[in-house]
């Protein structure tokens, strides 16, 4: 059915894509390029100049202040890192000495959750990949730089108009001692739903050959059984298997006696058994404290016996505090992020996790001055996505209540915002916590967080209550995600959805309660393979484009199609890519290792009768006029 639904794809019967093997190899393709990728580009800015960019459009624009961004001067060649090690001796080698360390070792988040969780995950790869040899050079004892996954992949394809491999390829080659990190929802990718075992397994082995070391790997209703697919894949591609736990509720509060400390512990055993070589403990919303965090660590620790990885967010302002106290306890790892970007959604500041440890026994031996010149950069990376920010002011308590991951807390808000419910905020995040209760008391994180998310906005612009979506007698039409999910489509939470309110969404019809992945076929990755091929005129389909059509088919062949428009733009400048030029501006974009435009914007024509402006350019010195269509 699956190659079926494919080959029916509307855009699929009647379009000519390139991929970015035609960048790779131009020449091959010349036949068949209607016109050649400088134009490409030019008539993209040409596009954006006259047009606009449809996401920054009637949002803050950058400060006039803010400059192109100028990464830090390299001290000399890297040093050997975390990635050497993993290299020579392997994943069990990493995890034996994660644990013999004294000093408290640190992932930046950085490059994926904390865009991810400030900016709508918006950050472009060419803000990453300038920065990242300053990385290596720099900042050598990390942990791991997390650069991958979670939300980062499709909105890449979609809202960015790059390919995510690229990123990862490019981001990999240019970190060669650090570990690279990823997020991954187990079975359901980088998606929102469950894919047959065998598409999760290919999507593992070509990240891990395209260039994750590290994946962290976790259930969206921390169901261990759900998570073995991805799991085993990790391992058998030799790298770092983070089997994670995620953390709800609170370990001290008899009212959520359900997340009680065993339930943490057992759920650490089976992931050991599962064949874990460190375990993550992710609190997505930053929901533990300091001294649940104490607890926790430590008996986590002497029960499990993995090397702990601590993942949090500091919605409510606490996450510096509590990774203090997990360092107290043993935690091995933890996670911050480079303080231009970090606080609030996002994760703790890693310049003060760095200070506050300086001089004590985990000292984490990090350079305090490569840290502050890093976060330069990104400060001056941050002001040109203005557009994107949040307008969350202030660290809030208020998670406490709702339990909203710091990736979905600024979207849901968004969202709502879009469905006029802007001045009824502290209702949807009641109404979230009624969600919650009335599904059980789940985890929530992607994609089970969305579901909660959707139900929540549709009872708050529809006013119904939890008591009336519970009420048999009262006809409720759920939103499909809500659906999906008590099908059993997304697996099963710890004793299952409450009975009634299955029964409520099914009208009676049977759920699945076992594992989703069970009851999907294989898909024949050759024959999809192929038959994308044929329909992309006998052009080869690598494994990566393989990978996005399958997590994405639309949102893949949307990004085809505007590549075939608009060439290589993640070359561009970011403000440039947002904003277009201003007459008299000079960009250079590298649209090959080693070719480089010069773009000069000389003046702009109004559109004449034929609604088309004239947008001037000098191209390597040479004049060039593009024409698109004003429509304005
Ligand atoms: C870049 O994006 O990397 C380089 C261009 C920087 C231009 C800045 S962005 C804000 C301000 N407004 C402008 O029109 N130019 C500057
Ligand atoms: C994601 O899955 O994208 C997340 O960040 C979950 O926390
Ligand atoms: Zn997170």
């Amino acid at each position: 059915a699956f190659v079926e639904n494919l080959l029916k794809h509307p855009t699929f019967l009647n379009n000519e894509y390139t991929t970015k093997f035609i960048d790779e190899t131009p020449e091959l393709f010349n036949f068949k390029q209607r016109r050649d990728r400088a134009t490409k580009v030019l008539t993209y800015i040409a596009d954006i100049t006259v047009n606009g960019h449809p996401e920054t459009k009637g949002h803050a624009l950058p400060a006039a202040h803010v400059r192109d961004p100028k990464p830090p001067v390299l001290r000399g060649e890297p040093q050997m890192g975390t990635r050497n090690l993993l290299e020579q001796k392997g994943p069990q080698a990493v995890a034996d000495w994660m644990g013999q360390q004294r000093q408290l070792l640190i992932t930046d988040t950085t490059m994926r959750d904390a865009h991810q969780s400030l900016l709508a995950t918006r950050m472009r790869s060419r803000d990453m990949i300038r920065v990242a040899p300053a990385y290596a050079a720099n900042l050598p004892q990390l942990f791991s730089v997390e650069c991958w996954g979670g939300a980062t992949f499709d909105v890449a394809y979609r809202f960015l108009q790059e390919c995510p491999w690229q990123r990862l390829r490019d981001l990999r080659a240019a970190m060669p001692n650090v570990m690279t990190q990823m997020l991954l929802r187990a079975s359901n990718g980088v998606g929102y739903t469950n894919y047959p075992d065998n598409v999760v397994q290919k999507f593992v082995a070509t990240a891990a050959s395209t260039g994750v070391d590290v994946f962290r790997v976790f259930d969206s209703l921390n169901w261990v059984e759900n998570m073995r697919v991805a799991m085993d894949a990790v391992i058998e591609a030799g790298k770092v298997c983070e089997g994670t736990i995620c953390y709800t509720g609170d370990i001290f509060d008899p009212d959520r006696a359900k997340y009680d400390l065993q339930y943490y512990v057992t759920m650490g055993k089976e992931l050991k058994a599962a064949g874990a070589h460190v375990l993550g403990l992710k609190d997505m919303a930053g929901l533990l404290k300091p001294a649940q965090a104490r607890v926790l660590v430590k008996a986590l620790k002497s029960e499990v016996g993995l090397p702990i990885h601590f993942h949090t967010h500091d919605t409510a302002g606490s996450a510096t505090a509590t990774i203090l106290a997990a360092s107290e306890a043993g935690v091995d790892a933890v996670d911050c992020a480079m303080d231009a970007l970090s606080g609030n959604t996002s994760q703790a500041t890693f310049g003060t996790v760095v200070s506050a440890l300086k001089h004590t026994d985990r000292d984490t031996g990090i350079d305090i001055k490569a840290v502050r010149e890093i976060s330069d950069y990104w400060e001056e990376v941050r002001g040109h996505y203005a557009a994107f920010e949040t307008g969350m002011q202030a660290p809030s308590s208020e998670v406490y209540l709702h339990e909203m991951p710091g990736g979905q807390f600024t979207n849901l808000k968004a969202q709502a915002a879009s469905m006029g419910l802007d001045d009824r905020w502290p209702e949807v995040a009641r109404t979230y916590a009624d969600v919650n209760q009335m599904f059980g008391d789940i985890v929530k994180v992607t994609p089970s967080s969305k579901v909660v998310g959707d139900m929540a906005l549709m009872m708050v612009s529809q006013g119904l209550t939890r008591a009336q979506v519970e009420d048999p007698e009262v006809d409720v039409s759920f939103p499909d995600s809500v659906i999906d999910m008590m099908r059993g489509n997304l697996g099963q939470p710890p004793n299952g959805f409450p009975a009634g309110i299955v029964k409520k969404v099914l009208k009676g019809e049977e759920p699945n309660t076992e594992r989703p992945g069970k009851h999907l076929a294989p898909v024949d990755l050759e024959a999809v393979r192929k038959e994308l091929s044929e329909q992309l005129e006998g052009i080869k389909i690598d494994d990566e484009d393989l990978c996005g059509y399958l997590m994405y088919p639309k949102v893949f062949l949307d990004y085809m199609g505007r590549h075939r428009t608009y060439g290589p733009v993640r070359t561009l400048p970011t403000h440039t890519f947002f904003y277009g030029m201003e007459p008299g501006a000079e960009i250079s974009a590298e649209i090959d290792p080693g070719k480089t435009l010069e773009i000069r914007l000389q003046a702009e024509s109004e559109a004449g009768e034929d609604g088309e402006a004239k947008v001037f350019f000098e191209l390597n010195g040479q004049p060039r006029v593009i024409r698109v269509a004003d429509r304005l």
